[in-house]
């Protein structure tokens, strides 16, 4: 799997692109004014993880290597911009790319900052651009069906049972639901799985004053049901991107009660939609956090770190992090009993250490 890409999405002017600045520490400039055309920011976000200090204590590492999420800043999306086809295509470019999105509502107020309908609603935000993705996949299949139609009339089989299927995703959209409730979402083509933005696996962050927002931020969730949301003071956040002195900023996140950024709080939501996981590999060089899918085996866990392991693996040496920690070191684990071989079959879990042996 190539770099995980996550586009951000939401009303304009929502706090998108502070939002990304606070995950990124890009400090690309943000405009008070709801602006219209299309830019895309792009960055890479660090995943820090917060497991990888105390591993890098037990193996006296020299540094640490996070993985890194791409994500990807488009601008607001205009109401009634994904009717008609209307949506641009650099903007739907930049989303169907995305292996998932985060949908930025605003839960601050602040009557220097434009808002679309001028009052502050959360759920009724979010769901006006929900309908607004829908519409764009709607499009997307009606603008499908009618290249099809031809090779329907002439009685092409595979275009007819493609056919078929979009209307029966037609169907679904015009319902309000997304395509990822399609029960036969898989028998779709590929590029037609990948391009319907509703298909994307979604979280919201709710963009919040210093106070959090309690309220606001709960009729969100209310409203988001079984996805996640996960609140960051976007603004308070951005500016403490550019604190550079660690204790600084420890005490400028004090202020909100904060003990750590929100970055790996948003990081372990999206992991966790994404049903991804997070293994290490730890040694005097690095503690280095690769990203798998849930329920990869050791095989493909180490195929992660080089193709070469994969080929020539052997066995692995597994322990958990907190084992690892706990024992202070692995000599000390090993006499306990808790640094295990296993074999490819083995389902690596979240937050293992592994040691490939393999040869080439
Ligand atoms: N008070 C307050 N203002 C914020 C917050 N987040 C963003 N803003 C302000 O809201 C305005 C818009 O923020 P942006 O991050 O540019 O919003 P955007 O969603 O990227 O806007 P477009 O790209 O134009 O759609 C800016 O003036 C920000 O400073 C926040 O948490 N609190
Ligand atoms: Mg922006």
């Amino acid at each position: 799997m190539a770099s995980l890409e996550i586009g951000i999405i939401g009303l304009p002017n929502c706090g998108k692109t502070t939002i990304f600045n606070a995950l990124t520490g890009a400090g690309v400039v943000v405009q008070p004014f709801a602006a219209t055309e299309v830019s895309v920011n792009t960055g890479v976000a660090q995943v820090p993880d917060p497991r990888m200090a105390p591993l890098a204590t037990v193996e006296d590492s020299q540094r640490l290597v996070p993985p890194t999420v791409q994500l990807v800043d488009v601008a607001g999306l205009q109401r009634g911009a994904g009717r008609d086809g209307g949506l641009s295509g650099e903007f739907l470019q930049a989303l169907r790319a995305a292996d998932a999105l985060i949908h930025v509502v605003r839960t601050f107020e602040d009557e220097a900052v434009f808002h679309v309908d001028g009052r502050l609603d959360p759920a009724a935000d979010a769901e006006g651009v929900d309908l607004e993705l829908l519409f764009a996949d709607g499009a997307l299949v009606t603008k499908r069906l009618e290249r099809l139609e031809r090779a329907v009339k002439v009685g092409q089989k595979e275009a007819k049972a493609e056919a078929d299927l979009l209307s029966e995703l037609a169907v679904v959209l015009d319902a309000g639901s997304p395509a990822r409730d399609f029960a036969k979402f898989k028998a779709l083509p590929l590029e037609v799985q990948t391009d319907l933005l509703t298909a994307k696996p979604m979280m919201y962050v709710a963009n919040t004053s210093e106070s959090g927002d309690p309220e606001a931020v709960a009729a969100l969730q209310a409203y988001a049901g079984s996805a996640e949301v996960v609140a960051v003071a976007g603004r308070f956040e951005s500016d403490l991107a550019e604190i550079e002195d660690p204790e600084e900023r420890s005490l400028f996140l004090a202020e909100i009660g904060q003990e750590e950024p929100s970055a790996p709080r948003v990081a372990a939501a999206a992991f966790r939609m994404l049903e991804l996981i997070t293994f290490f590999t730890a040694g005097p060089k690095d503690v280095w956090a690769w990203t798998i899918r849930q329920g990869s085996n050791a095989v493909e866990a180490g195929g992660k770190i080089h193709t070469d392991i994969a080929r020539g693996f052997i066995r692995a040496e597994v322990i958990n992090w907190q084992d690892l920690v706990n024992a202070g070191s692995r000599a000390e684990a090993t006499k306990l009993g808790q640094l295990r071989v296993e074999g490819k079959d083995y389902i690596v879990q979240d937050g293992d250490v592994l040691n490939v042996r393999f040869n080439v």
